[in-house]
């Protein structure tokens, strides 16, 4: 196995690296690429030194599998480049996610429909796999009507600098801005760009990404996605209307047998999800469960999870595994 991790310089591409190592991801090979400008530069992996690799490098050496973490328009140019050489490329940018060609993949859910033939698997948006891995098993018993959902998103989401603009600001020093205001004691209602329809399209994302993941285009979703100054993960308030009417009991146990997903529910004891807890961690933490009580079968819920981790890297390294287990990768 020739596992290839492009975009190996940036934060999910350094998350990558620790998951491959925590899970001990069998490989022969390991090929670590990055744009130009990082080509030739070493990375310490497992006590020892990779040299970046250019793109062009990369497709010669035809691995088997790679993982790709490096934006949207380097995805469009490259993945199917690597596809041609047989590569399977499990890509985390949104450039493949809506094609009806391609898989949108969170493996606990539907990791069943991928097959020997597909070459390029999108990765999901980190602010939707965390929300349908907490639903999807709701959504299988009592049938999903609509979602309303708030998040609450961690500055991770954007990248270093956004980090670092942070940081600077916090320090009271000055530096690049990725923001177009500033993010430290600020919440900005305003993750990636404007739509005509008013909505962000981190918004729509949502929208969209959760219909093809849950395979039900009859769901209603509509979702305010909102940038606040943490860093250990993405936090969301989800109001769910089902068609069916539901015990929070139930629930409650229904989402405590989730492979992946924690609830942590005691809020007399104050013991809810909180970012500061989801960082480094690959679960989606599930609480606040209660009943809407303005409107019969629905339920009000907080969901955390690291966006770096499940929301990204780990989702994409279990792609990895489960297409390893099921002899999808030739
Ligand atoms: C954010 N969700 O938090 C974004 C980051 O489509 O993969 C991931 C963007 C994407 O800003």
């Amino acid at each position: 196995m020739k596992i290839a991790v492009v975009g190996a310089t940036g934060l999910v591409g350094a998350e990558i690296l620790k998951v491959l190592e925590e899970r001990d991801f069998r490989f022969d090979e390991l090929y670590l690429v990055a744009s130009a400008k990082s080509v030739g530069q070493i990375i310490k992996f497992k006590g020892k030194e990779y040299t970046i690799k250019s793109m062009e490098e990369a497709i010669k050496l035809a691995p088997d599998v790679a993982i790709f973490s490096a934006g949207g328009g380097t995805s469009l140019e490259w993945a199917p480049k690597f596809a041609e050489v047989g590569t399977i490329v499990i890509d985390n940018s949104s450039a493949w996610r809506m094609d009806p060609t391609k898989k949108l993949i969170v493996p606990e859910i539907n990791g069943h429909v991928i097959t020997i033939d597909d070459r390029i698997i999108a990765n999901p948006n980190c602010s939707t796999i965390q929300m349908v891995m907490a639903l999807a098993p709701l959504h299988a018993k009592y049938k999903i009507k609509r979602i309303v959902v708030a998040t609450y998103q961690s500055v991770t989401g954007t990248g270093k600098d956004a980090v670092l603009q942070m940081m600077n600001e916090r320090k009271g020093i000055d530096g690049p801005k990725v923001y177009p205001h500033p993010i430290d004691m600020n919440a900005l209602p305003h993750i990636d760009s404007f739509l005509d329809n008013g909505y962000t399209k981190e918004e729509m994302k949502m929208v969209n990404e959760t219909r093809k993941i849950l395979n039900d285009n009859t769901i209603g979703v509509t979702s305010t996605t909102v940038r606040i100054p943490s860093v250990g993960g993405h936090s969301e308030a989800v109001n769910v209307e089902f068609h069916e009417d539901f015990k929070l009991s139930e629930v409650r146990s229904i989402l405590a047998d989730t492979p992946g997903v924690i609830v942590q529910d005691d809020p007399k004891n104050n013991i809810y999800p909180m970012p500061i807890n989801s960082h480094g961690r690959d679960e989606v933490f599930v609480g606040r469960l209660r009943r809407d009580e303005s409107q019969p079968n629905t339920l009000n819920m907080w969901i955390v999870a690291d966006n770096l981790r499940k929301g990204a890297a780990t989702n994409a390294v279990q792609i990895a595994e489960f297409m390893t287990e099921k002899s999808l990768v030739e």
